[in-house]
């Protein structure tokens, strides 16, 4: 009898192999994408048993932003950032969970890397899904000076490579390396990403659109038109479309590219800048979802062609299927004139 078995690419092992494809490659960004997976690993290892320990909760300070922090969002920047330091490869972390730049021991390491440890942490104690998110530079261009945060601020279209982590009902983690999109699967019973799906693509078009609507009365007055549009009949454009927000952008996100539809996170009377942090939500979230064939822009202009004035700093999001982002641009362009709240 002829055993016919599938063969299972780790993550380590397709990392390789595509390295492989490019000769005189150092196999330094290779090494740091493998220190991300396993410190994705241990975190994935601790939101899944947080209901059973006590590294639930708020640790008692606040971020840099005025926020909370939770246990895990100090364990999950304490892993990602000592996984880097470890290869000397990487020179300054940028951490949402960190007010400045993080220099690590190689100071002549040719990376920058920006990381949200743990986006969505507020949800975790609901048991709903979390993220990793990070994005990589080179150091440039004044690389035998001191470092300095100026060093870490490029336009997203300068990423050598970006990817998240969701730790949702599996452990996925999806990277780009500007060759398209690979997406993983933790296999707990071998500890190992396996390879699920090479050359990821989102739905040209998507029925679900994805905001917290709560804000409805702070819109601007083109996208309170553009949601109304979403919610209107009309089978055959398949509206009414459908709802769906998580409140952890990278498990919304994940979703869009699955199913297509548009995530927006605006600006707002609240949210002048919207909330979510361009170098290291939307950046690298807008570079995954380009090369799934999708579409980023904070209303107007693309993302990753923002001019970073700070680590920081936030901007609004339009992102997923192109027809989507494509509509709403145009009802935004529309009303323009009336301004937001
Ligand atoms: P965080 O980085 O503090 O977790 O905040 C970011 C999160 C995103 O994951 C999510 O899209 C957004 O905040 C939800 O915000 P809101 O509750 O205002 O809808
Ligand atoms: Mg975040």
């Amino acid at each position: 009898m002829e055993i016919k078995s599938k063969k299972l690419v780790t993550l380590d092992e397709y990392i390789i192999q595509s390295q492989n494809k490019f000769p005189g490659a150092t196999g330094e960004l290779s090494q740091l994408l493998r220190d991300i997976g396993l410190a994705a690993k241990i975190i994935s290892r601790e939101v899944n048993k947080a209901g059973i320990t006590n590294i639930l909760g708020v640790h008692g300070s606040t971020n840099v932003h005025g926020e909370s922090v939770k246990r895990l969002d100090i364990f999950a920047d304490q892993q990602l950032i000592s996984a880097l330091d470890r290869s000397l490869i990487t020179c300054m972390v940028i951490s949402e969970e960190n007010d400045g730049i993080v220099r690590l021991n190689s100071e002549g390491g040719k990376y920058i890397v920006y990381l949200d440890p743990l986006d969505g942490s507020s949800n975790i104690d609901v048991n709903v899904s979390v993220g990793s998110i990070f994005s990589i530079y080179m150091r440039q261009p004044r690389y035998d000076q001191n470092l300095v945060e100026e060093d870490s601020l490029q336009p997203g279209s300068r990423q050598v490579a970006a990817g998240y982590v969701l730790y949702g009902s599996s452990t996925i983690l999806a990277y780009t390396t500007g060759l398209g999109v690979s997406c993983f699967t933790l296999d707990p019973s071998i500890g190992e990403f396996v390879l699920s799906n090479s050359g990821f693509k989102i739905p040209e078009k998507g029925t679900i659109y994805s905001i917290n609507e709560g804000s409805y009365n702070s819109w601007s007055q083109g996208l309170k038109k553009y949601i109304k549009y979403c919610q209107e009949d009309d089978p055959e454009t398949g509206r009414p479309y459908t709802a769906r927000y998580i409140g952890s952008m990278v498990a919304d996100i994940h979703r869009t590219l699955v199913k297509g539809g548009i995530f927006i996170y605006p600006s707002s009377s609240r949210y002048p800048n919207g909330k979510l942090r361009l170098m290291y939500e939307c950046n690298p979230l807008s570079f995954i979802m380009e090369q799934a064939g999708g579409t980023a822009i904070d209303g107007k202009n693309r993302i990753m062609d923002i001019r970073p004035e700070a680590i920081h700093q936030r901007v609004p999001i339009y992102i997923g299927s192109p027809e989507n982002v494509k509509m709403a641009r145009s009802f935004l362009e529309k009303y323009e004139e009336e301004t937001v709240g």
